[in-house]
């Protein structure tokens, strides 16, 4: 009753923002993203007869508090389908994501969780099944199960059973990189799930975000297709914006950059000014991760760290899914 599980983080291209549903965690859109290998987290689930309650360890360390509670409650579920409800577990999480470059580790976090849970229970859930499970740990982490570019299909019935996962290209399909872009300061968070809730409920652009997505993820995926590079990076860079956008018009009004952000926004503008193709995408918070091509590896990296305020630049491929050891 013990099994080890790894997950990497993903990047949305095209943004998950905004749920119809809060405890099932449905989506409003579908996104697509591209899982990286730079990212990761490893898991250990154990399942003991000797345990009262639920033990975790992150990097060694006990936790308690919101964090165990989400991880606990995931876990209710789990036992729950396995008919299982009295067994409780020794969690081992270690995460290679620097919580420092802006990415959810709940992705790669709640993916590898799943993974690990499901194997040591015995449960013969397929990839799909496992992706349906992942997301009500935390919705981006669905996406995670797969390598690649992998887009959420946001389904249509209530229960969830159709909203999961698809992989839309193999991690091996085509090279590029993600830098992602650690500045030096932190700003006092709006976290996802609170930000996309007030954006929903208040936001007069959201309707607009919403109409916006369909085109959007048409057209990157006939770019991913295709491996048209600028096609793929303009369409992610400017989904970006305007999922930024629906936070600006929110009640109240809220935004995740800061002044290093927009600097690093510039000096890609100015990288595509000296014909060099690079696009940035931000996610929940101040830092940029930006695309661009392997033969362009120098130049960008030059540029980046050049921005005053930039305190890393971490380049990652794209990652493959998840994998039990
Ligand atoms: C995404 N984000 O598609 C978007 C873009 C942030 C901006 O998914 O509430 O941690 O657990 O479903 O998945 C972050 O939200 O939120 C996120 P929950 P999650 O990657």
């Amino acid at each position: 009753m013990k099994a080890t599980a790894k997950a990497h983080t993903n990047i949305a291209l095209i943004k998950y923002w905004g749920k119809r549903d809060e405890s099932l965690i449905l989506p409003m859109n579908n996104s697509l993203s591209l899982t990286l290998d730079g990212f990761y987290t490893s898991t250990t689930v154990e399942f003991r007869n000797d345990l009262l309650e639920d033990v975790f360890y992150l990097d060694d360390k006990t936790v308690t508090g919101n964090e165990y509670y989400r991880v606990t409650s995931f876990l209710d579920l789990i036992r729950k389908q396995a008919g299982n409800d009295g067994l409780f577990a020794e969690i081992r999480s270690a995460n290679q994501v620097p919580t420092a470059a802006g990415f959810a580790s709940s992705a790669s976090g709640f993916a590898a969780l799943a993974t690990a849970a499901v194997k040591a229970l015995g449960l013969p859930y397929s990839n799909q099944e496992l992706s349906v499970l992942t997301r009500q740990g935390s919705g981006s982490a669905c996406r995670s199960i797969y390598g690649g570019f992998v887009e959420w299909q946001q389904g249509t019935k209530a229960d969830g059973t159709d909203s999961y996962a698809v992989q839309v290209a193999n991690a091996n399909d085509w090279d590029i990189r993600v830098a992602a872009v650690v500045l030096s300061s932190d700003a006092k968070k709006v976290l996802s799930r609170e930000g996309m809730k007030r954006t929903v409920e208040t936001s007069p652009f959201y309707s607009g975000w919403l109409e916006s997505v369909p085109s959007d993820l048409q057209a990157i995926k006939a770019g991913i297709k295709e491996k048209d590079f600028e096609q793929v990076g303009s369409i992610s860079e400017a989904n970006c914006l305007r999922m930024h956008a629906t936070t600006l018009g929110a009640n109240p009004p809220f935004m995740y950059w800061q002044s290093t952000t927009f600097l690093i926004m510039e000096a890609v503008r100015a990288l595509r000014a000296d014909g060099i193709s690079a696009y940035f995408t931000i996610d929940a918070g101040p830092n940029v991760k930006v695309l661009y091509m392997p033969k362009d590896e120098e130049a960008v990296q030059h540029k980046l760290r050049s921005v005053p305020g930039v305190r890393n630049v971490i380049v990652s491929r794209p990652g493959s899914g998840i994998s039990c050891m």
